[in-house]
């Protein structure tokens, strides 16, 4: 394990492809050496945050939580992938600051008409009918990063394009 700790944050819509693109790019840099654990709605909201739901209040708690628990993993000396909405700059600013200076910002940014033509689990039909409420991008504010250190388009290009983005990133500024 001879590369330093470190927090890559994945931010963006439902549906951007934060989850396929965390997991990917987790077993990507596994297979070149690297410790790596992906964070997600998956093994954090249904345990450690289970107590939360969809409010700004109970995002920023999600995300302070995740914030703490990903810079955690980095001082352990892991490449901890954090793939929450995490719709709010101010939570996401507070989860830098306590990974200090190992953090990275992914902007996985796709179009709304994009997410929500994709709707994997009709989430989006769902919202627009109003059956979900405070939905991200339909009835829920998203503020998209203004200086995220790398962005990822996904509507525009393949996952495998995307994937070795990152990948390349994570290399060229966390060597082995
Ligand atoms: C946004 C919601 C909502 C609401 C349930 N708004 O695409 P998914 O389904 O699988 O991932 C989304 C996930 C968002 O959870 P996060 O913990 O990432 O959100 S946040 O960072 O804002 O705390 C979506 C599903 O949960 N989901 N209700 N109202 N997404």
């Amino acid at each position: 394990n001879g590369h330093a700790g470190a927090v890559l944050w994945f931010t963006g819509l439902s549906g951007a492809g934060k989850s396929t693109l965390a997991l990917e790019v987790e077993s990507r840099l596994f297979a070149r050496g690297y410790q790596a654990y992906v964070l997600d709605g998956d093994n954090i909201r249904g345990g450690l945050n289970a107590n939360l739901g969809f409010s700004p209040e109970d995002r920023a708690e999600n995300i302070r939580r995740v914030g703490e628990v990903a810079a955690l993993f980095a001082r352990a000396g892991m490449i901890a992938i954090s793939a929450f909405i995490s719709p709010y700059r101010a939570d996401r600013d507070r989860a830098r600051s306590a990974a200090s200076g190992s953090f990275r910002e992914i902007y996985i940014k796709a179009d709304l008409e994009t997410c929500e033509s994709r709707d994997p689990k009709g989430l989006y039909k769902r919202a627009r009918t109003g059956e979900i409420k405070e939905f991200t991008g339909i009835s829920a504010p998203y503020e998209a990063p203004e200086s995220a250190e790398l962005v990822v388009d996904t509507s525009a290009h393949s996952i495998e394009e995307c994937v070795q983005q990152i990948v390349d990133y994570v290399q060229r500024e966390f060597a082995q």
